[in-house]
């Protein structure tokens, strides 16, 4: 087990951009080593990490344009070893929207997908009967990453698109953080996953009390 101390967060000076644009909190789940890590420092500075430092909690912010609407990102990189799990129910509360990863050459790691999927809900109260329409109610992005190493992939696409299907249509990518394939399309989804759902929602309700 790691024995780092989290790191303490430095204020994070914000530019003019960003402080008229919305922010979009996103929280990034899944297994140990899948590579969410890899997928957020290839999305933020563009490079590749090697290297395995688990995380403990990181947080990032990436300015964008989406839909001609300036947001910033607010990326939550939580640490996928059992041990710090405890903190799973204060990240869901916190965040928006879902980004879930597992790599395609770790059977646990899919398998581990559900567990995400059912935890998200219930914490965001979601009946269990709404489950199988669940996409329409929460902002969830199911990525299966690695897929550069395709010849030890050990779950097949299939399995991961039903899996989707079976909450009503969960956004669905394959990915790479080595190969850049998909990176920047799954945050956008998420992103925009929060737009559609989260923030509509939250606009619908102002109009209703004016
Ligand atoms: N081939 C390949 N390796 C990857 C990919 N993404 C990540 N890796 C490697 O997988 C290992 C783990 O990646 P991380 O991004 O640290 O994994 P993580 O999910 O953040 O792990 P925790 O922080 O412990 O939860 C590293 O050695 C990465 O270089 C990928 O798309 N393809
Ligand atoms: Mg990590």
């Amino acid at each position: 087990m790691s024995t780092k101390k989290a790191k303490p967060k430095a204020p994070k000076k914000s530019s003019k951009k960003e402080d008229q644009s919305e922010e979009i909190k996103l929280v990034v789940f899944g297994s140990g080593g899948v590579g969410k890590s890899a997928l957020i420092v290839q999305l933020i500075q563009g490079v590749f990490v090697e290297c395995y430092d688990p995380t403990l909690e990181d947080s990032y912010r990436k300015e964008l344009t989406i839909d001609g609407r300036e947001v910033v990102l607010d990326i939550l990189d939580t640490a996928g070893q059992e041990e710090f799990h405890t903190l799973r129910d204060q990240y869901i509360r916190h965040a928006e929207g879902y980004v879930i990863v597992y790599s395609i050459n770790n059977r646990n790691s899919f398998d581990e997908v559900e567990t995400f999927i059912k935890q998200i809900l219930t914490t965001r109260e979601v009946e269990e009967e709404q489950f199988p329409n669940a996409a329409s109610e929460a902002a969830i992005v199911i990525v299966a990453n690695k897929c550069d190493l395709e010849n030890e992939r050990l779950v097949p696409v299939d399995e991961a698109k039903k899996l989707a299907a079976k909450y009503g249509g969960f956004t669905f990518f394959e990915s790479s953080a080595k190969s850049k394939s998909n990176v920047q399309e799954t945050f956008v989804a998420a992103a925009k996953e929060v737009v559609a759902k989260v923030k509509s929602r939250k606009e619908g309700k102002k109009c209703s009390v004016m």
